[in-house]
């Protein structure tokens, strides 16, 4: 007798269903932590071609988990049916039953994952699970486009720290500023929107205390659509020059707001910035460069599980972190504008950065261009 293959080879059909469940998976990206956005379709074909019978999208918050959700949606008609999961099924109890189990429990006959989970209480049980219940299980189908949707995720698995991308707006002269600080326009509307969205998509934004003091900026993120929901606020600010009357202190009972300081800073200025909602990381001295040591204060935030931080202002603070070789993504933006001879350098340009990151992708917004890399060795 044969017995039958447990893992039959993906098909051009499932290739479509996951790269649809890839797209819906980002429909939540950013706002499911410390839980990845996962996507599940449950697909059945009754002899007309493979039809959707249920859908589901990690829920805001990380739970209900994808599965659940399409599950609910399909009922019986899960039964003999195909799951597409962009994630292998959890194997832990949680609010509710593994996963796994639910999928074996609706009767799904097999079941197509794109990326694996590192999070040991899964790692490989979830398919293993489903093998032993008789399911079939075709793993990593489109494994790597579905990491890009869970890439903090799995970047604070792997290196034990949330995922750092590094955004800046250069001018046409490679500047990212104007000395002695005041607002300067770089980059246009159609960018500026993309840039909020690509904000809303990360767990935090940091900026030096630096660029706080000169722009006193919000750093939260309004987008139509996207809820009111902003990503917490990181300042790194080792000697405590945050005052409680700058906008992110006054809004901080709104949006999360945290700042990294050193131990010894201020205790007055801490409790006065203490009792307006702000949150203090105490960090670390780099003996070398007498600045915050940035893989610690990393580590940290990872261990609260945070998995992606947006690292946007200003250019000292991109300087530490890219010398610290602590920038997993690079994103460039390049407008139209020339700042002049007071503008504050970049420190790194869009002519280099291909030296260091691999290019991934590039759009051209208006009149700017928008570039973004990877690490080489990703
Ligand atoms: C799934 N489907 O949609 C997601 C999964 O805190 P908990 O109990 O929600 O568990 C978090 C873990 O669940 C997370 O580390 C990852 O392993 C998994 N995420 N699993 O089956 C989902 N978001
Ligand atoms: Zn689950």
């Amino acid at each position: 007798a044969v017995s039958k293959d447990p893992t039959p080879a993906a098909s051009e059909t499932d290739r479509r269903f996951m790269a649809a469940a890839i797209r819906f998976a980002m429909r939540n990206a950013g706002r499911t932590a410390t839980n990845p956005s996962v996507a599940t379709l449950i697909v059945r074909d009754d002899g007309e071609g493979p039809v959707i019978v249920g859908r589901g999208v990690t829920a805001l918050g990380g739970r209900p988990h994808a599965e659940t959700v399409a599950l609910a949606e399909a009922g019986d008609r899960a039964r003999g049916a195909t799951a597409y999961v962009t994630l292998e099924p959890c194997a832990h109890h949680g609010r509710t039953p593994p996963c796994a189990e639910a999928l074996v429990t609706a009767g799904v006959a097999r079941v197509v994952s794109a990326a694996a989970d590192p999070d040991p209480r899964v790692d490989g049980k979830g398919h293993a699970i489903l093998r032993a219940a008789g399911l079939q299980v075709t793993p990593r189908v489109m494994a790597e486009e579905a990491a890009e949707t869970m890439s903090g995720y799995l970047n604070r698995h792997r290196r034990n720290r949330p995922e750092v991308t590094l955004k800046l707006a250069v001018s046409r002269d490679g500047k990212i500023g104007i000395r002695g600080g005041g607002q300067v326009k770089i980059t246009g509307p159609v960018a500026d929107a993309q840039t909020h969205l690509v904000r809303a998509r990360h767990d935090a934004i940091l900026v030096g205390s630096g660029t706080l003091l000169e722009d006193d900026p919000r750093l939260d993120c309004r987008l139509p659509g996207l809820g009111d929901r902003s990503p917490t606020r990181i300042v790194l600010d080792p000697r405590l020059r945050t005052e409680p009357g700058m906008a992110l202190a006054r809004t901080a009972g709104d949006t999360p707001t945290l700042i990294a300081t050193f131990v010894d800073a201020d205790p007055a200025r801490r409790a006065a910035l203490a009792a307006c909602g702000v949150a203090f990381l105490s960090c670390e001295t780099d003996p070398d460069t007498g600045r915050i040591a940035l893989p610690e204060m990393l580590e940290d935030l990872g261990a609260v599980g945070m998995s992606s931080i947006l690292v946007e202002g200003g250019a000292e603070t991109g300087a530490s972190f890219l010398e610290s070789d602590l920038v997993d993504r690079l994103i460039l933006v390049e407008g139209d504008t020339e700042v002049g001879p007071d503008g504050v350098a970049a420190p790194i340009l869009p002519s280099v950065a291909g030296q260091r990151f691999r290019p991934v992708r590039s759009y051209r917004f208006g009149p700017d261009h928008w570039f973004e890399y990877v690490r080489r060795d990703d």
